[in-house]
């Protein structure tokens, strides 16, 4: 880290003395877990750059932006339309929620048995240590499970810029209609703080910019059905968790640069791990950076990850946005389809999922599946027994994880994982 990066956080108003204890930790697992596997494509250098700057260079471009008069919004969640927000010149950053922070101070706020995810959100808060939240000129919070909205209540007590977005439940005309509203509002909301009316034009733009983005991370997805899979799931994992905060542009550049050098391994049948390695679809709650435990996990134990079902991964990412509208409303529209077919586990019923899951494993040709559930998530660890059921149906093996950020339980998972990639055999 340079000097300059020290003086951008401590202007931020960060904990530089925290801050740099969580970065090492943060550089010590990237390179125990990604710098240790063999044979990465060459491309995978851009994941390794964004990574090297997560907390520096990403943030002193998103200031420099500030300083040219766009506004940053930050979010916890993949309902967040990121086509409004361009639309509206801003940019949106996903915002840090994926390793255990400032535990004890989170526990005088939130109740114990809350998921990892939402202790780690307020935890990166507390610790003064997370530069995209302390950068953001607006927060937004959505209605989604009850440990987040409550969360969202606490959190307002301490962030000045928070934005809670509601959300349906139940995908019904209703539901579309509170969802329909809520975009509305959220579009006016950006127009206030930014001072820039959306219109045809810049919406379309906003569109376009996303959904290219999303065609580079479909493209790279879809390689990864070939045996050997050309790339492991870590670094394919990296790929979609950088999606969610990197720049648009470049993002899809090199993404498409990288897929372009799988092609050439793929017709060299030059693969990430030996062909006929088992392969494994992994389903359930999202893993935000750093957030690499489970899949270190499969990998080590000698399976490739081939595809994720989780909004970190095809969930967020699946189905482009329509851009064929001729007026704000019908723009407005297409969003609000596409981001209504989001098949989180908040919703009820939620067939889709089930859907997707099996179609996942058939498409990715997985020999089993693994759920992965985050302690205390009640929507995903309830939908893991319908989905368990489901694919056991189809004759598809799978196996129900349950787990949160720290390390003590990795010799039990190990055991667990293990003994399930021995039943594909
Ligand atoms: S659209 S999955 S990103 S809400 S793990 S906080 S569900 S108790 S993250 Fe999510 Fe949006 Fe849905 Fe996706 Fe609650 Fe579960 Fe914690 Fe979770």
């Amino acid at each position: 880290m340079s000097e300059e990066d020290r003086k951008m956080w401590s202007e931020l108003g960060m904990d530089l003395q925290a801050h740099d204890q969580l970065l090492e930790v943060l550089a010590n697992n990237y390179r125990e877990i990604y710098m240790s596997q063999g044979n990465r494509p060459k491309g995978t250098q851009y994941l390794d750059f964004v990574m090297n700057g997560i907390h520096g260079q990403r943030v002193a471009e998103l200031l420099k932006e500030k300083e040219q008069g766009r506004k940053i919004v930050g979010s916890y969640c993949v309902f967040v339309p990121e086509e409004i927000v361009l639309a509206a010149n801003a940019t949106l950053v996903g915002l840090c929620s994926g390793a255990d922070f400032a535990m004890e101070e989170v526990e005088k706020y939130l109740p114990r048995n809350t998921c990892s995810l939402i202790k780690s959100s307020l935890g990166f808060k507390l610790g003064k240590v997370c530069p995209f939240l302390e950068s953001a000129d607006m927060i937004v919070g959505e209605n989604t499970c009850d440990g987040k909205k409550k969360f969202y209540e606490t959190f307002s007590e301490l962030v000045p810029n928070m934005y809670v977005m509601d959300l349906p439940q139940v995908k019904s005309e209703q539901g579309k209609e509170l969802m329909r509203a809520e975009f509305y509002r959220f579009l006016q909301s950006l127009q206030d703080i930014t001072g820039y009316r959306v219109d045809v034009e810049s919406l379309k733009q906003g569109i376009k910019t996303v959904n290219e983005k999303r065609k580079a991370i479909h493209r790279l997805q879809s390689l990864r059905k070939a045996d050997p899979a050309p790339i492991s799931g870590l670094d394919s994992l990296l790929a979609n968790q950088i999606y969610l905060y990197e720049d648009p542009q470049r993002f899809t550049r090199e993404v498409h640069k990288l897929c372009d050098e799988l092609e050439e391994r793929i017709e060299r049948r030059e693969g990430a791990f030996p062909a006929n390695t088992p392969r494994i679809l992994i389903t359930g709650c999202p893993m935000a950076v750093p957030n690499w435990k489970v899949p270190y996990i499969v990998e080590s134990e000698g399976a490739v990850i081939v595809g994720e079902e989780s909004c970190v991964g095809e969930r967020g990412n699946r189905n482009l946005t329509r851009d064929d509208g001729n007026s704000l409303e019908d723009l407005m529209e297409a969003i609000l389809d596409r981001y209504f077919q989001i098949d989180c586990a908040i919703f009820t019923p939620n067939q889709e999922r089930t859907e997707h899951i099996l179609d996942m494993a058939k498409r990715y040709r997985a020999d089993g599946v693994i759920h992965y559930g985050l302690q205390f998530c009640q929507p995903y660890i309830q939908e893991s027994f319908s989905a368990e059921k489901a694919l056991r149906e189809n004759d598809i093996p799978a196996l129900r994880l349950e787990t949160d950020y720290s390390q003590e339980d990795i010799g039990q998972l190990q055991t667990r994982v293990e003994a399930f990639l021995e039943l594909l055999d």
